[in-house]
């Protein structure tokens, strides 16, 4: 079993960018690529829906020897099975989504300052997100908190850190050149025609960089 210091690209769940296209082959395709964690983020389902498409990617990401997270929902990770749940500044406190899910479970938490980070390092969080790195209309109104929070958080936190927001392949170079050396993306993998070929794109630069390290 995969653990989360081994994973080094996340792919999120974006439905708005592939219209008509299954979700079940555009995830498919990402882990086909080299996406280690995949993550239901779905903002508009039904529980049912949500219900449905949990079980799905529980069981391709259990297919493929991928992690699998659910957003927001410690409810819905439970009942998918899942490995674990990812949580924003504004939902369930990092406590309360412990005591809910238990100790076998993945918490992962958005942080847009580092001072957010190292509370969620503090607070038991198994990884945080740091972003949006870049402006982003997959979360529209949320500032970009730039590279220079990138370089704070590869210099100060112990946690695994996952830069998010406009990464694709052709802003990763600088994101990694900041010090991150995990990446997480929507919009350029999942909007993309071809998002092995983004997967790998990214993954081979996440390696270039590890091995200058
Ligand atoms: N949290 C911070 S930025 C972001 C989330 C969920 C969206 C990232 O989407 P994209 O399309 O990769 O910029
Ligand atoms: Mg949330």
């Amino acid at each position: 079993m995969r653990t989360i210091e081994d994973c080094k690209l996340y792919v999120i769940t974006g439905e708005q960018y592939h219209p008509g296209r299954p979700l079940a082959e555009v995830m498919e395709a990402a882990i086909a690529g080299g996406a280690d964690i995949v993550q239901l983020r779905d903002k508009n389902g039904t529980p049912a829906e949500r219900f449905a498409k949990a079980k799905f990617l529980r069981a391709l990401t259990r297919r493929h020897g991928a992690l699998f997270i659910v957003n927001d929902d410690t409810e819905l990770a439970l009942a998918a099975d899942a490995d674990g749940v990812h949580l924003g500044q504004d939902d369930l406190p990092l406590e309360e989504a412990r005591r809910r899910v238990g100790r076998g479970m993945l918490i992962g938490i958005s942080t847009h300052e580092i001072a957010q980070a190292l509370e969620a390092e503090r607070a038991g969080a198994d990884y945080v997100g740091v972003g949006p790195v870049y402006p982003t209309a997959t979360k529209p109104g949320r500032k970009a908190v730039t590279t220079s929070y990138v370089s704070e958080a590869a210099a100060m936190l112990r946690i695994p850190f996952f830069a998010i927001g406009g990464i694709a392949p052709e802003t990763a170079g600088d994101v990694l050149a900041a010090g991150a050396r995990r990446l997480c993306a929507v919009s350029a993998v999942v909007g993309h025609p071809d998002p092995a070929a983004v997967c790998v794109s990214l993954k081979r630069s996440i390696e270039k960089w590890e091995a200058l390290d």
